[in-house]
């Protein structure tokens, strides 16, 4: 069983870095390191920017890299084997290619000493079409295939809390919260460990003081 938990559990935020611009993304990082236990990057910023913005944002933070990995085995390591090289701690890979995907990916996190985690049902509403039906068998799936957690939709807590059920004490990393919609109260009662924050956050007029509301909200109502 491959797992790990590389991020340390303080604010219970994790930063949707989805700016284009190299240099807005490193001001941003440095900005607001000390909020987020960990800052996901995917394509649209390793697209503008390159894979070596992976490195740079990792020497502030430790860096999940969002590239929904879905492919077949073979594949999946390459991809895993390029991000991780180049500095992130975790990867997000799309749980539906099948289990001897996800176990390509989960044995490349951990030769890396890495964090996998499994998208199982996504925030957005189409999610509830061919995902939410499927999310149970996944998330159980992704668990065996030993991803450290699963990604969750903070836009319905009540799957928060049917996947809590199902996977024990992994992980449960969540996005939706803010721009989508989601609560991050109801999404961390519901179960989640981490909420993923983004636009709400980084295009808010002043960054810092929004993220620093976030967690007073959270952390007041619902101690670490
Ligand atoms: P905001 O909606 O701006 O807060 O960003 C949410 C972030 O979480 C984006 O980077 C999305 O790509 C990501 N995300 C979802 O919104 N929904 C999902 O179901 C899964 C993810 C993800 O895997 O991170």
């Amino acid at each position: 069983m491959t797992v790990q938990a590389v991020m340390n559990r303080k604010t219970q935020l994790i930063l949707a870095l989805d700016v284009v611009s190299r240099e807005r993304a490193l001001i941003l990082a440095d900005q607001l390191k000390d909020y987020f236990d960990a800052i996901k990057i995917g394509y649209p910023l390793i697209l503008h920017a390159g894979l070596k913005i992976v490195k740079e944002v990792s020497a502030l933070a430790p860096v999940i890299a969002d590239l929904k990995v879905a492919d077949i085995p073979n594949t999946n390591r390459l991809i895993c084997e390029a991000v991780l090289g180049a500095g992130a701690s975790g990867i997000i890979a799309q749980a539906f290619p099948g289990k001897d995907s996800l176990i390509a990916c989960a044995d490349c996190a951990a030769n890396y000493g890495a964090d996998l985690y499994a998208v199982i049902e996504m925030s957005h509403p189409g999610a509830e079409q061919f995902m939410a039906p499927l999310a149970e068998s996944l998330a159980r799936m992704a668990i065996e295939a030993g991803a450290s957690g699963v990604v969750a939709p903070a836009t319905r807590p009540a799957r928060i809390r049917l996947i809590r059920s199902v996977i024990g004490n992994r992980i449960i990393i969540s996005p939706g919260v803010g721009a989508q919609g989601g609560s991050a109260l109801s999404a961390l009662q519901a179960g989640a460990d981490y909420l993923i924050v983004g636009r709400s956050i980084y295009d808010a007029e002043d960054p810092a003081a929004c993220a620093k509301r976030v967690i007073s909200e959270i952390h007041e109502k619902r101690p670490l």
